[in-house]
């Protein structure tokens, strides 16, 4: 089994519901979760948009290698609705992210692992802090804590709910 972290959001419709609906396709598809963060309202990043959007980041145990992760997880996004434009960032009921598994460096067409703009992002940075501050990115050699206070961003990422589900090995 390996360790895979999974960024969560979306700013259309009911981003509550689409969070959980896509955390139990996740655990039913991917393999059991290890640990979860609170639920966050953030600003857009890298676009102008009005809606915000909620982020989470959880860790799941998988027996799916990378590239399996990813077909399964696009299937997860198209499933509950997401529809996809052909260049930049646009609005979105879910978008799920692989942002690292295990301490693997990988890049393929269409998968970068770790992910190459999650640290430059604080609504993924706070969330994964909140999990595990301690987590190395494996090519910046940084934890998250570390990245966290070395980021750039200023825009807003608010907890909206205490966790309600998390299991941290040993
Ligand atoms: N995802 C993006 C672009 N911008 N901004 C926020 N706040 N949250 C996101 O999940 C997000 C974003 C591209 O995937
Ligand atoms: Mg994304
Ligand atoms: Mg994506």
């Amino acid at each position: 089994m390996a360790k895979a972290c999974l960024s969560l959001g979306g700013n259309t419709g009911d981003r509550a519901a689409y969070l959980r609906q896509a955390m139990d396709q996740i655990k039913l598809r991917t393999g059991p979760l290890v640990s979860c963060s609170s639920v966050y309202e953030t600003e857009p990043w890298g676009y102008e948009d009005p809606s915000p959007y909620y982020n989470q980041v959880i860790i799941v145990d998988t027996r799916l290698e990378p590239q399996a992760l990813l077909k399964t997880i696009r299937e997860i996004e198209t499933e509950l609705g997401r529809r996809r434009n052909i260049s930049g960032y646009e609005p979105r009921t879910i978008d799920i992210d692989i942002l690292l598994y295990e301490d693997l460096i990988l890049k393929e067409s269409g998968l970068e692992i770790p992910h190459p703009r999650m640290h430059l992002r604080n609504f993924i940075l706070v969330p994964l802090t909140e999990i595990d501050a301690e987590m190395i990115h494996p090519s910046l050699k940084k934890t998250a804590g570390e990245l966290l206070s070395a980021c750039p961003d200023t825009l807003s990422v608010r907890k909206i709910e205490n966790k309600t589900e998390t299991k941290k090995p040993g």
